[in-house]
């Protein structure tokens, strides 16, 4: 696939999207945001896309929406903005039966931030940072950073970084919880492909059916989720690759998923 601004490859199952405007720091204008889309789509589709990573070009993952194009835009027109541009993006990202990575290479701020906490996994280099910069241009966050942030870090660590807009390390970042694994600056594409590669050899249907049980989870209470457990394990237990594990194990040897 090849699109005007974001780079989009495909190694060995793993679906590699960059967000591709390093000058404005990788910020959200309208092409960028449905060309992201658009690449989510073909991720969803594509049988042989077995993970994704999303992660920036340059020295940023991604600074949230174009100042320069909100401030031409029509401040009447804003909800629309984020119901065409953002919204759908998060409903894509938790939507893919695959696990999506953000490679966060650097500043993750705004919707760039929520960007990244919306994916399954969240990898960083040493040096990125998070932002939830949008209290200081007077707006809240979205891109579902209300929802995912406080469900992440607790209510009130929550409210501190989204009411305070400061920046957060990587390395605070992993001491919450929020990110998996810090890598070297230099090392981070090779760390989130091993990574990638890993997970896209995996049982694909079942990593979907965990996502699709963790989704329901963040609303439901425990009988609900215990319905949800028995139904979701039915289905990964009729997979081509339950079987494939089951047999790889009693015979001692290494499985070969097929992500089926
Ligand atoms: O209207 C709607 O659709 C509502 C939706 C809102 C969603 C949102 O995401 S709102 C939040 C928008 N984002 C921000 O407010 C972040 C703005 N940027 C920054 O705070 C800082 O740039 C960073 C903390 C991200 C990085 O700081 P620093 O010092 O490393 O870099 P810098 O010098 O500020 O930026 C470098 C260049 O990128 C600079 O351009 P120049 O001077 O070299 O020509 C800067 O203007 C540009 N840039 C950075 N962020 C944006 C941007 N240009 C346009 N839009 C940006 N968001």
């Amino acid at each position: 696939m090849t699109f005007e601004i974001i780079g989009f490859d495909q190694v060995e199952g793993v679906a590699v999207i960059t967000l591709n405007r390093p000058e404005k720091l990788n910020s959200f204008n309208q092409t960028m945001a449905y060309e992201l889309q658009a690449a989510l789509d073909h991720c969803m589709d594509d049988r042989d896309v077995r993970c994704v990573v999303i992660t920036g070009a340059g020295r940023a993952f991604c600074a949230g929406q174009d100042l320069e194009e909100a401030i031409a835009a029509d401040a009447a027109d804003i909800e629309e903005h984020v119901e065409t541009k953002y919204n759908p993006i998060v409903r894509k990202i938790r939507a893919i039966k695959k696990p999506v990575i953000a490679a966060v290479n650097g500043v993750a701020a705004g919707a760039g931030a929520n960007l990244a906490y919306c994916c399954d996994i969240i990898v960083a280099a040493e040096s990125a940072k998070f932002i939830q910069s949008f209290i200081n241009i007077g707006l809240i966050p979205d891109t579902g950073g209300t929802y995912f942030l406080p469900r992440m870090v607790g209510m009130h660590k929550a409210t501190a970084l989204m009411m305070l807009g400061e920046k957060m390390t990587a390395q605070e970042g992993k001491d919450l919880g929020i990110v998996h694994q810090i890598f070297p600056d230099a090392e981070l594409m090779d760390g989130v492909m091993g990574l990638g590669k890993r997970m896209a050899a995996m049982p694909t249907k079942g990593l979907g059916l965990i996502k699709k049980a963790i989704n329901m989870s963040l609303v439901h209470d425990l009988d609900q989720q215990l319905e949800v457990e028995r139904d979701l394990q039915g289905r990964a237990g009729r997979t081509y690759d339950n079987a494939e594990g089951i047999n790889a194990f009693l015979e001692k040897r290494k499985p070969v998923f097929k992500g089926e």
